[in-house]
């Protein structure tokens, strides 16, 4: 092993000759290289040599990129990136497939064709990561997707009907019974159009509970409901678990309902937002919620069933209770008894305890209520402890052992600190206390550790997911890359080091999920000649060898084409002018990793199809010509052969 770690330093392809040698040539490359024995041991540790497989999958918001990267660790290798909300040519994701999930995901008829992903939540079984389906909001457009980890593609986005812009979420609850979306920016239902001055009246904001079907691995519509909010920004959110399930808490940052205005000398939204001291942490009992929903005790704005404030104030569905300054995260601790809130603007994270808070809701130890009659939990009755950690804390991650890991963007660090309670028993330090912070590079947002928001966290790993790089890579021109740093969590006290910096140039990624590989059972090939991943069954329609035609029909051209190294079947097609082409392909590869392209020019055509696979194209074949087709994958040694002409004549 520690000669193999000469070979990551090293350009690919030498690891051989450099097994022949000895430590003294491990140490000769070093010098040369100027690297420390903290390099030459972070190498080891991150290099996975060639032909083994990462011990770790984490799966990445892409940020305004609008898609998922799939990254193992420890390596930090991109194994792919996941095709969402943006058009995707490589997964021909807008080119041939996809394209109507992607219209699924249109706002008031209108395509937006970006996403600005955020929360990628995997689903949970009992609260712990069972790999099987994942989940990612769109911010922008209050939008979430659902990807089969089966296949590692989106088969399905749902627009939220009364949220314009979404942050809270995605997070499931624990056995993923809903995926939950908080909102964001309050606005009037459905981006209705009333006047500022009106904020208090109109504007509102929401939680969505869409309810997940794991059977079809679809949310059902017509099963889920929301909740009316005040229009306080509701931000990012948590599932309880264990001793709270059944609960969600949900974080606010602007309890001042400030309308911003600096053009008319109004305090600008940074300093109207940030004016209290405090905001409200929304405490919301979602099985109940649940019962009420059931219950009709709803209204339906905009179609959708939605629980008043009201209503939720009489059946006792919310309770606030406030949070030190412009609050982000909130993060529920393994055993669910603890809620870690961080303030931007407060150098603590302020730990609630969920009995504490089930004790006040039963006391009616009410500090007072808000506004629109929300009783306000006191915040004295529902603290635990309040831990100094250092300068804008973030988001909180947790440990096997009683660490919880706090991200701290203005002082770009990761602080270390101890759980009390119950898990105090794990740890050498006393309860409550700041351990360590690790300097990170820089601008730290999100940190995810290995199952680290799950009831059992795995520790080994963490990820800083770093919103600026500066200085640290090759700066290609002025748009820097963002930077993932990796820290090895393996060790306890002082000792979590910085081993693996990696460059993410395609859009800001917000948060990421880290499972066990070992949990995720992808498929290489589809099960049967034929699949369709739209619908995850044998398409009765698909090619199959021997049935390819061309045929011609009342208003257009079927074509049942099959491809398999080196050829496509058949490999003239002709149609007129103005005719409806509906195209059907299979790939009848079974061999993994056989994908094949299916390109066409002037029509904005191209698929991937993996082995076994089906996909269904439809166009007019508008404009007359002769236009070569091929694969687009490098399949074989005669892949350029791998070809045909589609001839359109004119009319
Ligand atoms: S946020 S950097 Cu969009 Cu998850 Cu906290
Ligand atoms: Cu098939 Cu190239």
């Amino acid at each position: 092993m520690r000669i193999a770690l000469a070979s990551s330093m090293l350009a690919c392809g030498i690891a051989a000759q450099v097994a022949a040698q000895s430590m003294n040539d491990v140490q000769s490359v070093a010098k040369e290289r100027g690297l420390t024995t903290a390099d030459l041991l972070a190498a080891a540790k991150t290099y996975v040599p060639s032909g083994q497989k990462d011990e770790y999958i984490i799966f990445s918001s892409g940020g305004h990129s609008g898609q998922v990267f799939v990254i193992g660790v420890p390596s930090m290798r991109l194994l792919r990136s996941i095709a969402v909300f943006t058009p995707e040519p490589w997964q021909g994701w807008g080119y041939g497939v996809g394209n109507e999930i992607l219209a699924e995901g249109n706002v008031n008829g209108k395509a937006n064709l970006w996403g600005d992903t955020h929360h990628p939540a995997i689903s949970e079984t009992k609260g712990d990561y069972d790999g099987e389906f994942l989940f990612v909001n769109d911010k922008i457009n209050a939008r979430v997707a659902v990807i089969d980890l089966r296949d590692f593609e989106t088969k399905q986005i749902v627009k939220n009907p009364l949220t314009v812009s979404d942050h809270g979420g995605a997070f499931v609850t624990p056995n993923t019974e809903y995926v939950i979306e908080g909102g964001q920016y309050a606005t009037p239902f459905g981006a209705d159009y009333a006047p500022i001055s009106e904020y208090r009246e109109k504007f509102r904001g929401s939680v969505t509970m869409w309810k997940f079907d794991r059977i079809k691995g679809r949310i059902d519509k017509s099963q889920s409901f929301a909740m009316e909010l005040p229009p306080y920004w509701q931000d990012l959110s948590d599932a309880g678990k264990l001793v709270s399930d059944g609960y969600m808490f949900l974080n606010s940052l602007n309890s001042e309902m400030a309308t911003g205005g600096i053009e008319n000398k109004q305090p600008p939204f940074e300093a109207g937002v940030s004016r209290n001291a405090t905001d409200y942490l929304h405490i919301i009992n979602w099985k109940k919620a649940e019962a009420v929903f059931k219950a009709g005790k709803v209204d339906k704005i905009k179609g959708f069933p939605v629980i008043r404030m009201q209503t939720a104030i009489d059946e006792g569905l919310i309770y606030l209770t406030p949070e030190p300054r412009s609050p982000h995260g909130v993060d529920v601790a393994p055993k669910g008894d603890f809620m870690v809130v961080s303030g931007k603007l407060d150098p603590h994270v302020t730990v609630y305890s969920f009995d504490k808070i089930k004790k006040a809701i039963a006391n009616r130890t009410y500090s007072g209520s808000d506004e629109y009659g929300l009783p306000i939990l006191d915040f004295d009755a529902v603290v635990e402890a309040q831990v100094e950690v250092g300068l804008g804390p973030l988001h909180t991650q947790f440990g096997p052992d009683g660490y919880a890991y706090t991200s701290l963007f203005l002082d770009s660090a990761v602080a270390r600190w101890t759980l009390g309670g119950e898990y105090g028993k794990g740890t050498p330090e006393p309860d409550w206390t700041l351990v360590h912070k690790t300097p990170v590079h820089y601008n730290i947002g999100h940190l995810g550790a290995a199952e680290g928001d799950t009831v059992s966290p795995d520790g080994k790993y963490l990820v800083a997911f770093n919103k600026w790089s500066v200085d640290r890579f090759f700066p290609p021109g002025p748009l820097l890359p963002q930077n993932f740093q990796l820290l090895d969590i393996s060790h306890q006290g002082a000792d979590m080091p910085v081993i693996y910096d990696m460059p993410i140039g395609v859009g800001e990624p917000h948060y990421a999920q880290m499972i066990k590989a070992d949990k995720l059972h992808p498929w290489t090939v589809y099960p049967e000649i034929g699949w369709d991943p739209a619908t995850q069954t044998l398409d009765p329609m698909a090619p199959k060898p021997k049935m390819e035609r061309v045929e011609r029909t009342g208003d257009g051209v079927n074509v049942y084409s099959t491809l398999v190294r080196s050829h496509f079947t058949p490999e003239h097609v002709t149609v007129k002018q103005g005719d409806h082409v509906t195209w059907r392909l299979t790939n009848i590869e079974r061999a993994v990793d056989a994908t094949h392209g299916f390109a066409v020019p002037q029509y904005n055509i191209n698929l991937s199809l993996e082995p076994g696979e089906t996909a269904t194209i439809e166009f007019v074949a508008d404009v007359p010509g002769t236009f070569p087709f091929y694969c687009s994958e490098f399949c074989s040694a005669l892949h350029l052969e791998m070809m045909g002409y589609l001839m359109v004549e004119p009319k």
